[in-house]
């Protein structure tokens, strides 16, 4: 039936968003805006990825331009589409990039209420090999009163007010939390729109797969080591684990999310703190894993309630299924 190969009613991000701002009679629409912001930058970022591998073919990365200038790395490109998205939205007053050693404070005639913190482009080193690459972005409510300052986004994970990633992937795909569940959302390129494609994503209460650089194994901490010899030679009688390691954190936590398991980036030896950022990968994912029904833990606490000291402030993480950060954190508990 052509009736059957066409959906007619489409939830496109947009709407859905706008539906779930009537619950809210208070809500000026400033949030739907900004978003759609957002969506146009992943979108943008979504057609440069793809062209890439082309561009190279064809000899356009790496060329100089017209003026002379080299042409500009993807991620630093998406990071400038990403800024000026933002900043042109007039909602946005504080924005902290991955990019950008300092944040960027808006001028006050662009002002709005929203602090943005984002990884423009993650995972870039599996760009030049076609793996999938995301963009992360958590968004704060500016506090009340005066001019904003840097307080305004060092505020702790559950704080954020939406958190979300976009995957470039075998297809492009938006999951955002509003902090009333997730919902992902994958783009029709024909529309250029991103259509709800997974409602109410919750992640199972137990996974089979677990996830981490087993390349630093040697440097790990006693709790660590002891999670991953459990899940390769389970004590209990339960089957072992496997092992998927992409190594671009999206989507290696899209995967968890979807499938369960658990994604660990531990403390080690040589990083005591890890590897991933607090602002910008860490709580924006912690926040979706625990909006799915699952947790997520540094190895000392529950890492929404982490008050980060600086913009580019690193934590170790272990997130994922309810039951599997369980063990985890007795583990961890175990050794005090
Ligand atoms: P990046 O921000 O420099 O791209 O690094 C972050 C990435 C994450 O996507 C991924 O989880 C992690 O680095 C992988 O690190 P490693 O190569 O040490 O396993
Ligand atoms: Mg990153």
């Amino acid at each position: 039936h052509a009736a059957d190969a066409y959906r007619t009613d489409l939830m496109t991000i947009t709407r859905f968003v706008l539906n779930e701002q009537c619950k809210h009679p208070e809500s000026r629409g400033d949030f739907s805006i900004l978003l759609s912001h957002i969506v146009l930058g992943c979108k943008f970022v979504c057609s440069a990825v793809n062209k890439a591998g082309l561009a190279k073919l064809i000899g356009l990365a790496g060329e100089t331009n017209v003026q002379g200038e080299e042409q500009k790395k993807l991620d630093v490109l998406s990071n400038e589409v990403f800024i000026k998205a933002l900043v042109s939205s007039g909602r946005t007053c504080i924005l902290v990039s991955e990019e950008d050693e300092e944040a960027t404070f808006v001028e006050s005639s662009k002002r709005g209420r929203y602090c943005v913190v984002f990884d423009p482009l993650d995972g870039s080193s599996n760009i030049d090999c076609g793996v999938s690459i995301g963009t992360i972005f958590g968004i704060y409510m500016v506090k009340d009163g005066g001019e904003p300052t840097l307080d305004d986004v060092l505020q702790p994970g559950k704080n954020m007010l939406a958190a979300g990633y976009c995957m470039y992937g075998s297809s492009c795909t938006l999951v955002l939390s509003t902090g009333t569940g997730v919902n992902g959302f994958t783009l029709d390129p024909s529309l250029g729109e991103f259509i709800l494609t997974h409602p109410s994503i919750k992640i199972p209460k137990k996974g089979k797969i677990y996830s981490v650089n087993e390349g630093n194994a040697k440097n790990w901490d006693g709790p660590t080591a002891k999670y991953v010899e459990k899940c390769k030679f389970p004590q209990d009688g339960s089957s072992s684990k496997s092992l998927r390691y992409i190594g671009s954190m999206v989507a290696d936590v899209h995967r968890t999310l979807l499938y369960g398991g658990i994604f660990l980036y531990p403390a080690d030896k040589k990083s005591p703190n890890g590897k991933l950022r607090v602002l910008y990968e860490v709580f924006p994912m912690s926040f979706l894993m625990e909006q799915a029904g699952g947790q997520a833990f540094t190895g000392k606490q529950r890492a929404l309630d982490l008050i980060p000291q600086k913009i580019h402030e690193r934590s170790p993480i272990f997130l994922g299924s309810f039951d599997d950060v369980e063990e985890v954190k007795a583990l961890y508990a175990a050794e005090e």
